[in-house]
């Protein structure tokens, strides 16, 4: 069995992560690998996350691979943004452009992987009855890709249809029907601003008001590619150095450093442009740090809200009582859409969903809202949800839902104690950042670690728990400087019930944590060991 199913490393997961880290442990270090997804392509989040108005909020010049040069001079755009089926439509050509269809294995979930300690080697099975053997495994199983579905009482009483956003299947039509979205995130404003002129009715279930900015979509200009393309280096040398690698420089001006009339000019400039991340950190330095500062966004955008919204009672709905202190969101004119008039806004904080009934969702009022279709935009178990699905087990068969019971950590985001020569891309307390400069960069030094440890001939290499320690202390710390655990949101677990509320992003940003993996590597990669007859060793 082991010869013939047995990989030098197994890649799991096949989005923007797992195809990169394929193409490098494939073609760079000359490994024998092979790529799961249990889904019927590839792509990733993109694959999944079909539904209306489903569309990346890092500009398009900025949401794709940097490694890989005639590529970014080949691929054409012509919007500020990219759509989901623009982003699957370039994720299914790098597939191909690489070559790296006939290493990739569809439809294929992997259910288990355990370590075996005698044989120092990951033995892995699938859905579809397979087992494998790998001396490395990668797992590029998604933040955001694990559907959070609560548990409501009736909902399978529900004689309509109902869909996940994060599972959409295709060929869905909403139109003229009576609709209900779940849901108030990132998805959930971008769902229900692209329904709502197709749809009979739309009801939408709002726990938690959200702060929202224009995204600023449109059109580009040839030459505006034509520069992008020209300058793609400097470019990508700014992201990698850069906090939040959007492709914006960050603000390095305090919001009251500025006089009022200044500051607002500043965030109606920033509003007027459009972006999310722009708006928190392109306008001033502090928003996500200084209550004082956070206050005068918030309040701008309430303003906004108050102008844009022509119902005074829903506008005070619409408006979050908290910190603007979530992941940034940004729409294509979300508030006036409940100008419309088969546009409802239900408060369920208010007045919770009681039940789901076979005819729609009734609510503790009492009131039955009837529906032919419910959608729930209800978000994602954030980060180690695709982990604790799996039967993932390291050393000693200590299962890795047992070992993250106080929530997940890790060091670096890359690797955690026990599980050897397991190597995680955007795993727990990684960069809060556009993720894919991330992800390049965590493959990237992975795939390092990996070519020193398989040409050494060294079995294993593991993090330690002194490293694991310190690095989850200084997520804490970094997190703790900001605004944003003062925020229930998923960036801290806070979206799903059951969970502790844990750190789970280095935010810091991500020329910081290119450095802090640079120092590692210099230093011949402190916090990790290998095992030489059992006696831990420097790698
Ligand atoms: P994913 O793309 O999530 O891929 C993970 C893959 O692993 C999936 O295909 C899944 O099927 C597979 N998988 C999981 N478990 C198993 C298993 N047990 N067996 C086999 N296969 C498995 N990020 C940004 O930076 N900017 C944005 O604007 C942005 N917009 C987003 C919008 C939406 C709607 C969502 C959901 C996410 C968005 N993200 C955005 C985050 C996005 O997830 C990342 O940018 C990126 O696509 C993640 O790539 P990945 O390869 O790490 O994971
Ligand atoms: P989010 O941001 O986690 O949003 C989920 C939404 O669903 C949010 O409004 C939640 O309210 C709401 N929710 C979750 N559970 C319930 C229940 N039980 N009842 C009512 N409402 C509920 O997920 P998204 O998919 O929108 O975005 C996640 C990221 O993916 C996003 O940042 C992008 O990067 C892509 P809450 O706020 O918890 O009160």
């Amino acid at each position: 069995m082991r010869d013939t199913n047995h990989y030098d490393a197994i890649v799991v997961g096949a989005g923007f992560g797992g195809l990169y880290a394929l193409r490098k442990l494939r073609d760079d270090l000359r490994l024998k690998v092979r790529l799961f997804d249990k889904a019927s392509g590839v792509g990733g989040t993109w694959h999944w996350n079909r539904y209306p108005g489903a569309l990346s909020d890092t500009e398009t010049f900025v949401y794709c691979y940097s490694n890989d040069k005639d590529l970014l001079q080949e691929w054409d755009f012509n919007t500020r943004y990219i759509t989901q089926p623009q982003v699957l439509r370039y994720l299914e050509y790098v597939a191909d452009r690489w070559n790296l269809r006939d290493d990739i294995q569809l439809n294929t979930g992997v259910t288990k992987a355990h370590f075996d300690e005698s044989a120092n080697l990951w033995e892995v099975a699938t859905d579809t009855g397979e087992s494998y053997t790998a001396k490395f495994i990668v797992t590029a199983l998604g933040l955001l890709s694990a559907t959070n579905v609560p548990d409501f009482k009736g909902l399978q009483s529900f004689q309509g249809d109902w869909y996940h956003t994060g599972n959409w299947p295709q060929g869905v039509s909403l139109e003229g029907k009576r609709v209900g979205v779940i849901g108030t995130g990132s998805t959930g404003i971008q769902v229900i601003t692209a329904i709502a002129p197709e749809v009979g009715h739309l009801t939408v279930f709002q726990r938690s008001p959200q702060y929202s900015v224009p995204v600023g979509n449109g059109p580009v200009s040839p030459t505006y590619v034509k520069l992008v393309k020209t300058y793609y280096d400097e470019i990508w040398d700014q992201v990698k150095d850069s906090t939040v690698a959007f492709g914006f420089r960050e603000s390095s001006v305090p919001a009251m450093s500025v006089s009022e009339e200044e500051r607002k000019a500043i965030f109606q400039k920033a509003w007027d442009l459009g972006g999310g991340f722009r708006f928190m950190f392109e306008t001033f330095a502090d928003i996500a740090t200084n209550e004082e500062a956070n206050k005068c966004a918030q309040d701008f955008i309430k303003a906004k809200i108050a102008e844009i919204v022509k119902n005074p009672a829903t506008a005070l709905k619409l408006m979050p009582k908290d910190l603007y202190a979530k992941r940034p969101l940004c729409d294509s004119g979300y508030y006036a859409t409940y100008n419309r008039d088969n546009v409802e806004l239900v408060d369920v904080k208010e007045n919770p969903i009681a039940e789901i009934t076979p005819q729609g969702v009734r609510t503790e009022d009492d009131v039955e809202h009837a529906l032919d279709v419910l959608i729930f935009a209800t978000g994602f178990e954030a980060v180690d949800g695709n982990y604790t699905r799996v039967d993932i087990r390291g050393r000693g068969g200590e299962p890795i839902k047992e070992h993250w019971s106080n929530g997940p950590t890790s060091y670096l985001g890359i690797a955690t104690v026990g599980f050897p020569n397991m190597f995680m891309i955007l795993g727990p307390n990684g960069p809060f950042t556009n993720l894919p400069p991330s992800i390049e960069t965590q493959v990237e030094w992975i795939c390092d670690l990996i070519k020193e440890v398989h040409s050494a001939g060294l079995p294993v290499v593991e993090a330690t728990r002194e490293a694991e320690d310190g690095w989850t202390n200084t997520c804490r710390e970094i997190a703790n400087m900001t605004l944003f655990p003062k925020a229930e949101s998923w960036i801290f677990g806070a979206n799903t019930p059951g969970r502790p509320n844990t750190v789970m992003f280095y935010m810091a940003g991500l020329g910081e944590y290119r450095r802090q993996l640079n120092d590692v590597a210099d230093n011949g990669y402190a916090g990790f060991v290998s095992r030489k007859g059992g006696a831990p060793t420097a790698v």
